[in-house]
Order: C-alpha cells, then sequence, then structure tokens
C-alpha cells in the first residue's frame, strides 16, 4: 500500500511561522509578531477590495491630492485608512508615517505609545489601479530612538540599516505577502477561501543568473551618460555585456517582485525631466530603504547609484532617491558606470 502522505508538503500559515520564528528568540516580547500580524491582517482586508476594484463604486479618485501632489485614488485611502487602524491602538507602535501624509502619523493620545515605528506606502503604484495592472503595499519597521511619550519625527527618520523587519504584499493574480526579520525572505500566497497567508516560498534567494532588466526607458533622454551606457551595457549593446529582457509593469511592487524571483534588476534613476524631482521618483523612507533591506537579505543589493541604500538616512519623510536594486553583480556594475562617467 502506498502511503498518500509522502509526497505532500506540510501546510504553514504566515501567522504559525511568525510565531515559530519568534521561538527561536527567547528574549523577544512579542511586540515584532504582533505588528507583523496586524499588517498581514492589514493586507487581507486590503486585497479583498483591489479584487473588486473595478466593481464597486470604490473605483475612481477621491478628487484630493496628497502630499505629493498626485490623485488620491479611493483605494489608496481605503488602504491607508486600514492599516492605521489595525495599528493606532496596539500599544506596539510609538509613531507612524505613510506616503499619504505629509507629517508623522501619530498614535492617537488615549493609546499607549509602544516602541516600534512603522513606515508604509498603503498602496503602491495606485495610478494603475483603473487598469487592472497589480499593485502593492511597502513596509518597514523600526525600534524607535526616543524612549518616552509619543513618537516623533526622529523615530521616522532612520536609515534602512536600522530596520528590525520589512516587507511588501502584492495584489496580482493572487496577492502575496513577503517579509524578512532579517532570517531570511519569505513570501505567503493568500488562499481567498480560507482567508488565510499559506507558506509558498520560504527563503527566497535572488537567482545567480539574471532575467531582466526593469526601467521606464521613455525617460532615457533624460538620463545621465553613466545609466545610458549601463543600459547599453544590459541589452547586449557593448560587447560582454548580458543582453537581458526588458520587463517594465511601473508597478514597484510587482517589478521588485518578479525581479526578485526571477534575477534582475529594476531602476528608477535620477532624471532631468522635472527640475521639482532631481532625485528621480521614489522615496527613501517607505518605498526604497525596505525593499532594500528585503534585497540585501535575498542576496541582492540596492544602490542610489552611489551609496547603499540602506545606509541613507532621509532628511525629511517624503525624500525621494535614485533607485538601483536587485541582482547584486548588475547593482554594482550601475554603480561602476555612474562613478565613471557621472560628474
Ligand atoms: P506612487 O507611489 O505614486 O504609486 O508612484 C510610484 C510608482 C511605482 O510603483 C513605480 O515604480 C513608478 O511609480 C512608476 O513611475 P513611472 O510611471 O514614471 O514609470
Ligand atoms: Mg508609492
Amino acid at each position: 500500500m502506498s502511503d498518500i502522505h509522502q509526497f505532500e508538503g506540510q501546510i504553514t500559515t504566515i501567522e504559525r511561522f511568525i510565531l515559530d520564528q519568534e521561538k527561536a528568540h527567547p528574549e523577544a516580547t512579542g511586540a515584532l509578531t504582533h505588528i507583523l500580524y496586524d499588517v498581514a491582517m492589514a493586507a487581507k482586508i486590503i486585497a479583498s477590495k483591489t479584487t473588486r476594484a473595478g466593481l464597486a463604486e470604490i473605483l475612481g479618485s477621491t478628487g484630493e491630492e496628497n502630499v505629493q501632489g498626485e490623485v488620491v485614488q479611493k483605494l489608496d485611502h481605503f488602504a491607508e485608512r486600514t492599516i492605521f487602524r489595525l495599528n493606532d491602538h496596539t500599544g506596539l507602535l510609538g509613531v507612524m508615517a505613510s506616503e499619504e501624509n505629509d507629517d508623522v502619523v501619530p498614535i492617537p493620545q488615549r493609546f499607549k505609545p509602544g516602541k516600534y515605528v512603522l513606515v508604509y506606502d498603503p498602496l503602491d503604484g495606485s495610478s494603475n489601479i483603473d487598469y487592472n495592472v497589480s499593485i502593492g503595499t511597502i513596509f518597514g519597521i523600526f525600534r524607535r530612538v526616543t524612549t518616552e511619550g509619543p513618537g516623533t519625527l526622529e523615530d521616522c527618520l532612520q536609515p534602512g540599516n536600522k530596520l528590525v523587519a520589512a516587507g511588501y504584499v502584492v495584489y496580482g493574480s493572487s496577492t502575496m505577502m513577503v517579509y524578512s526579520t532579517g532570517e531570511g525572505v519569505h513570501g505567503f500566497t493568500l488562499d481567498p477561501s480560507i482567508g488565510e497567508f499559506l507558506l509558498s516560498h520560504p527563503n527566497i534567494r535572488i537567482p545567480a543568473k539574471a532575467k531582466y532588466y526593469s526601467v521606464n526607458q521613455g525617460y532615457e533622454n533624460y538620463w545621465s551618460e553613466g545609466v545610458r551606457r549601463f543600459t547599453d551595457w544590459v541589452q547586449g549593446k557593448d560587447a560582454g555585456g548580458p543582453g537581458l529582457s526588458l520587463r517594465y509593469i511601473g508597478s514597484l511592487v510587482a517589478d521588485f517582485h518578479r525581479n526578485l524571483m526571477a534575477g534582475g534588476i529594476f531602476y528608477y534613476p535620477a532624471d532631468s525631466k522635472d527640475p521639482n524631482k532631481p532625485y528621480g521618483k521614489l522615496r527613501l523612507l517607505y518605498e526604497a530603504a525596505p525593499l532594500a533591506f528585503l534585497a540585501a537579505n535575498a542576496g541582492g543589493a540596492a544602490s542610489d547609484g552611489r551609496t547603499d541604500i540602506l545606509d541613507l538616512t532621509p532628511g525629511e519623510l517624503h525624500e525621494r532617491t535614485p533607485l538601483f536594486i536587485g541582482s547584486k553583480d548588475l547593482v554594482e556594475r550601475v554603480e561602476d558606470f555612474i562613478v565613471r562617467y557621472d560628474v
């Protein structure tokens, strides 16, 4: 008689996995575990709306502009409120910061402030919502630096090398949450029929051999000499270049996720097309740094062209940075081109 269990893998929920990781640290208070639970719960609630975005009256914009001067989509607003409402009252966070808020997001005075800081982009790539293209949530968790009272701006303005955990959720053909606490990068796929994230991609490592480069090549004319030459090289126009395929969704989380799984580099360089955004488009604190933390923990790297993203301390909450992220050798190579050709 054959053993019917022989070919079956274990089923592990995200809750079980986070708890098991915590058990390896007897000194842990459980606070970080609970914040990760709450983010996973927020992701489930947001996913329940993103999968229905074309159906409900939720589609379309609120007409308001956020602090970046972009029109706020209704779903952005919903995602922002969901993450806030799950985390404001837990006693675990001292302060939060989000793409959707000009200033730090304080913990309401009636709740006890905690010792962690949550930074997030509630719904990145929201201009894609109307076209049924994947969107995502990005988050990072720091320990606060101030020791009492409500958390402050200083608690938020920390470099990525101080992150204790980071992750993203991609709302695509399935919903996946990928996170790291510095001990591997792990991916969970939401089974909508049972409402649980199940471990589907343990110990993600960026493959040694890259497949894709990802950039908005429509802006090529605005790039520096170094970035243009790197792009020629990566396309294989230069002898010795790898000749990679181009894939660009225009949704950071989805682009990063694909390259994390397949190997490659995503970049959004500084460009000269908008004098108000001389440092590219993406935000250091809640977009670039959390993804850089994941890249580093998966054997990859991230750079602003000269410096490791994880070593950059934001001067303000919404500071932008050029971003080159993915396979380590490609990130190092683009740095070489920039140092060589850009003054
Ligand atoms: P958002 O935070 O306003 O959604 O904008 C960020 C998005 C990223 O997801 C994506 O990488 C980038 O904008 C695409 O920009 P572009 O359309 O200029 O290529
Ligand atoms: Mg964003």
